[in-house]
């Protein structure tokens, strides 16, 4: 069968969570930071180490098969690719910033006015969309300090949580696109048997992340009340205890709503509530 490869950003915000997710989907490869390639020794495929901006271009003219990078990333570049998985990190969002004090109230007060950006593709979209004619001003870092040195009136960027704006004297003023770490492949690779099975593998670390393994006890006349609260994979476990009128409770619940279920659950009468993360879930 054909080797795949995975394009993964070399060094950067999304280097070690790409690592740690095909890690946990039990792939064994080195992480050289020196080498350009890795080959994995229990699957069939190998990764490449690049900078990201050369990620969608690579995936969508089949050098590799599938890549692991950001979607502001994938708009710039204007790719045909087939997008797979979000994978839920290198959360960010593209934001037009202005100045703290400034006469910018309402995205019409941006005509005619200068953005700094590394990001003209998508902004020129967003203005195009908005009917609003800018400057777009591009630059290749170091947005943020544009303004202040009087090279434009306002800048789009990425902010995640916000304290480059911040201390650069900038105020977040318009959303323009919302991004995360995505898996792409080349148009039509979805049907490979090898990529199927290796976002089953994803998809499983993914459901495991996101999800709690949950062991409580329980006095046989509160369970019931302890079961209408556990949404589980199926329904849950109920063990007999050594005391008589007890049970253990085993399952598992999702992240977001993890707090306010435990804090019911101790209400309905739960106690010794034991939570563990879990490894993968495989439906
Ligand atoms: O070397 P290479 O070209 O591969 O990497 P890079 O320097 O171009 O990208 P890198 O590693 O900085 O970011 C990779 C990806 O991470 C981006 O394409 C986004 O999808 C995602 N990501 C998530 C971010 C941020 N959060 C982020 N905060 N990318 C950049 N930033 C920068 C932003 O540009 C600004 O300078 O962080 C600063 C703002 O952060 P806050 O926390 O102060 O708001
Ligand atoms: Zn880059």
């Amino acid at each position: 069968m054909k080797t795949l490869k995975i394009a993964i950003q070399k060094s950067g915000r999304l280097n070690e969570k790409s690592v740690e997710l095909l890690k946990n989907c039990g792939l064994n490869f080195e992480n050289y930071k020196s080498s350009l390639i890795s080959p994995v020794s229990n699957f069939p495929l190998e990764i490449l180490f690049l900078r990201d901006d050369d990620i969608p271009e690579y995936v969508q003219d089949g050098i590799a098969d599938l890549g692991i990078v950001g979607e502001n990333v994938i708009e710039e570049t204007e790719v045909e690719v087939a997008y797979l998985q979000r994978l839920g990190f290198g959360k960010c969002s593209l934001k037009i910033a202005v100045p703290n004090n400034n006469d910018i109230a309402t995205l019409a007060d941006l005509n005619g006015k200068a953005i700094a950006t590394t990001y003209p593709v998508i902004l020129g979209k967003y203005l195009k969309e908005k009917g609003i004619t800018s400057d777009i001003r591009t630059i290749s870092g170091s947005v943020e300090i544009s303004p202040g040195l009087g090279l434009s009136d306002a800048i789009c960027d990425l902010v995640s949580t916000g304290g480059t704006l911040k201390s650069n004297g900038l105020k977040p003023f318009a959303d323009v696109m919302s991004s995360e770490a995505v898996l792409i492949g080349s148009k039509g690779s979805e049907n490979n048997d090898l990529i199927q099975e290796l976002m089953q593998r994803i998809q499983s670390v993914l459901r495991a992340k996101e999800t709690k393994y949950v062991v409580l006890n329980v006095k046989r006349d509160n369970l019931d009340a302890v079961i209408a609260l556990l949404p589980g994979v199926k329904s849950p476990s109920v063990v007999p205890l050594a005391e008589a009128d007890w049970v253990a409770v085993h399952t598992v619940i999702p992240e977001r709503d993890f707090w306010d279920r435990i804090s019911q659950l101790k209400q309905a009468g739960a106690q010794g509530i034991v939570v563990m993360p879990i490894e993968k879930i495989i439906l």
